[in-house]
């Protein structure tokens, strides 16, 4: 197998992308995104690539997320460039995904979560099996669920997208599907003859697909969100974060007592930094939210609790991170105004 840590291959109709770090769960490096950009545009003006698929090498994962270890590193020894241009080519990659002229395909065969739902959630099709994983799970890290989470996050029906940005829950296959994020069902053991089906199609557009992907779908299985989404509409619905927090502690449900418990553990900032960037995402542009994404980005980068967040659950791994400040409380407008203010190297988009 090659070392490099992205293949890309055409095969009949079909351009593969295979993000080839198996070992790291596939996570996304500057070098991947560096190799992925230049790739679609060439594809994109390619008659013979009538669509892209993108999985990951490996049995475990699609991609675990951003390398978010190796930022932590860099600024550990004194170098800040890679906070401030990886977020910056990889929102690039995932806006150039949005905005793809070609089927988009996404064969999500394990953990998918952070950056590699970037890499997959704007495309038109979102393959799932029974060894899928999704989460959002940056407020557990003092980030923010970033990669577009501000656009398809307020879309999911109702307060799905704030519970899931707010709490990092996980998600199987039916989940997925039940609140959007993924569109098809596919057993794990037919990928590799959906892939050479894909690759002989006739024909080009989503119908083509739609077509070869009717012959594949199985039934994921039952859904475990339906029985809570009244609860989740109805708390993570509320104003503010502190409403939210509030409104939870004050309902005795098996549920509610575990949700709470769950936010209680993750950063404040981030999650009042998340909740502004969900709330005001709904009614803008993709383009417009990575442009906030990357002040928030950077908002992160110039903060402490990323830095702490990391240490705690990649780098030490004792998953007890001290966050600063250390309270909902603490988190003054002042600090969730510093994370959407402009920054000098604003990325804008035409
Ligand atoms: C939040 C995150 C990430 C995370 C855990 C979080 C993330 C990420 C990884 C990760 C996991 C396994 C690896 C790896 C990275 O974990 O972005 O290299 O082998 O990439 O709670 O955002």
């Amino acid at each position: 197998m090659s070392d490099q840590e992205v293949l890309f291959e055409v095969k009949g109709a079909v351009g593969h992308i295979i993000l080839n770090r198996p070992k790291a769960l596939n996570a996304l490096t500057l070098p991947m995104v560096r190799l992925i950009g230049p790739q679609m545009d060439k594809w994109a003006g390619d008659m013979a690539v009538k669509a892209v698929v993108i999985s990951g090498a490996g049995d475990r994962a699609f991609c675990a997320g951003g390398d978010v270890a190796e930022i932590y590193r860099r600024k550990m020894v004194g170098d800040i460039s890679l906070g401030r241009d990886f977020f910056r080519e990889e929102y690039i990659v995932n806006r150039a995904i949005f905005r793809f002229p070609k089927p988009w395909i996404a064969l999500l065969d394990g953990i998918t979560m952070g950056g590699g739902v970037g890499l997959s959630v704007h495309g038109r099709f979102r393959i799932v099996t029974e060894k899928f994983l999704f989460a959002m799970p940056e407020t557990g890290i003092g980030l923010f669920p970033d990669v577009g989470g501000g656009h398809f996050l307020p879309r999911l029906p109702g307060q799905l997208g704030m519970y899931l940005a707010l709490t990092g829950q996980r998600l199987k296959a039916a989940d997925g599907l039940y609140c959007g994020v993924a569109t098809h069902f596919v057993s794990s053991d037919r990928i590799l003859a959906l892939q050479q089906a894909l690759e002989t199609m006739s024909g080009e557009g989503d119908g083509a697909v739609e077509a070869v992907l009717e012959k594949f779908t199985a039934d994921a299985g039952a859904a475990t969100l339906p029985p809570h989404r009244t609860m989740i509409d109805h708390h993570f619905g509320r104003d503010t974060v502190d409403s939210i927090v509030s409104s939870l502690a004050k309902d005795s449900s098996e549920w509610a007592q575990k949700t709470a418990g769950a936010l209680a553990r993750l950063s404040p900032t981030s999650m009042k930094i998340t909740f502004k960037q969900i709330r005001d995402g709904g009614s803008m542009s993709f383009e417009d939210i990575m442009t906030m994404e990357y002040r928030m980005s950077q908002g992160c980068m110039n903060g402490h609790d990323f830095y702490e967040g990391v240490r705690a659950v990649l780098i030490d791994k004792d998953n007890a991170p001290k966050w600063q400040p250390a309270t909902l409380a603490e988190v003054g407008e002042d600090i969730v105004a510093r994370h959407f203010a402009p920054v000098s190297n604003d990325l804008f988009f035409k």
